[in-house]
């Protein structure tokens, strides 16, 4: 970055600064990933200098003529890569691809059928301090209390009962595999459309490594930057018949200009995610979301559902004397990062919750094997357990610093 060392050495310095800590820690936040230089290359090209609202062929700015091409490779990639008839790539994050979702296919106070944000949902799928929860009227199922684990007959019980316009399956913190058929013939006993949010997995998806909802559902939404190891950005799939409401929804409906950098970035992402590597990432990822699960296990941690079937798992913590935003606190200073999380009928408030979030998809890219796994596992065990000792603490941080070095992030 010589031009900017020369003509911002203040941001050069945070770069600098937030590159080395991504070098140095451990990243398990189950939402991050680290992309490509070449998705990073796409991202800092000039297509950042350009406005192209409208489509392919319908733009309402001139000189779109490269726009279109990039917009139609990125198209062609991703319906090749999920094998969806119809996909958008101009939603610019997960967020506003849901709303455009909701915006094309519902009105305002439709009644629509989610997962409860502290049962492993998102904000977007029906939260009250979400639009979601403000704008539609939402009924949110739940995990069973005993098995951590969505109970199809639950979901189809309240599906009869509350005869949903909307069916949502989809989560931010649930590590079991969703049942798509039945979600899909629960929705079509009732008539409702069938929305998959797969932004967590959808790398898992592309890699062939957990089973895909876009042979079932009507539309399926996902953000590009996790699993998928994209730039950040969002895509909604859909079947034909939905795909003008969608369009429409995403612009003018929802939208302004799409990020064209962005989009040339999702190509690169769709090629990469298209090779033959991407799939062994995918296993690997589980891979090592399992081992890492039995030895939180085996240390006496309790996850909910008791195991993982993709690359997160929700890890109650408190077994061990501490919260889960402590947790999250020490590992950091360990130099692990993790997200806290409420677990499933958490009696703790959600900005002190019981549990921490973790996922493998970061350290999988990195090139952790299950051996390497198996030592991350060991350190976070030993940082809960010791979260009061600091010279403990230190000398782990040193430890994970020293295994860091063995996995070069941007050399
Ligand atoms: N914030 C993302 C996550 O961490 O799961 C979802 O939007």
């Amino acid at each position: 970055m010589k031009i900017l060392s020369q003509t911002d050495p203040d941001v050069l310095g945070l770069i600098s600064k937030e590159t080395k800590r991504q070098e140095d820690g451990i990243e398990l936040i189950a939402s991050e990933n680290y992309t490509s230089k070449a998705v990073m290359e796409a991202l800092g090209s000039p297509l950042t200098n350009k406005y192209s609202e409208g489509y392919i062929g319908k733009r309402y700015y001139g000189g779109n003529e490269v726009i279109d091409e990039v917009e139609a490779l990125a198209i062609e990639r991703c319906k090749k890569l999920f094998g969806c008839e119809h996909v958008n790539v101009q939603p610019l994050s997960g967020s506003p691809a849901n709303a455009a979702v909701y915006f094309a296919t519902i009105k305002p106070g439709d009644k629509v059928l989610g997962l409860q944000l502290d049962h492993g949902g998102h904000l977007s799928h029906g939260h009250p301090v979400n639009f979601s929860g403000m704008l539609y009227n939402f009924t949110q199922y739940q995990v069973d209390r005993e098995t951590g684990r969505i109970d199809m007959e639950k979901v189809r019980e309240i599906a009869l009962r509350e005869k949903p316009k909307m069916i949502l399956a989809g989560f931010s913190a649930y590590s079991r595999s969703l049942d798509w058929k039945k979600f899909k013939e629960i929705a079509d006993e009732i008539g409702a459309i069938t929305f998959a949010d797969i932004a967590h997995i959808a790398g898992l998806i592309a890699g062939k490594a957990i089973e895909s909802p876009v042979p079932y559902f009507d539309i399926v939404s996902t953000t590009t930057h996790k699993t998928l190891r994209g730039p950040r950005g969002a895509i909604i799939m859909c079947k034909e018949p939905f795909a003008k409401a969608i369009d429409k929804a995403v612009f003018p409906g929802m939208q302004g200009g799409p990020h064209d950098h962005a989009t040339a970035a999702m190509a690169v992402a769709f090629h990469e995610a298209l090779q033959p590597e991407f799939q062994a990432y995918a296993k690997k990822v589980i891979e090592n979301a399992k081992v890492m699960a039995a030895e939180l296990m085996d240390a006496g941690l309790k996850i909910i559902s008791d195991g993982t079937d993709n690359h997160l798992m929700v890890v109650d913590v408190t077994s061990k004397g501490i919260s889960g935003k402590e947790a999250e606190r020490v590992l950091d200073i360990a130099g692990i990062s993790t997200s806290r999380s409420t677990i499933p009928f958490d009696p703790r408030k959600p900005m002190d919750p019981s549990g921490v979030r973790l996922g493998t998809a970061a350290i999988t890219t990195r090139g952790f094997d299950v051996a390497s796994t198996r030592i991350v596992a060991k350190f976070i065990v030993d940082t809960i357990e010791n979260h009061s000792d600091e010279a403990k603490l230190k000398s782990i941080r040193e430890n994970i610093l020293e295994l860091c070095r063995k996995y070069p992030l941007y050399a």
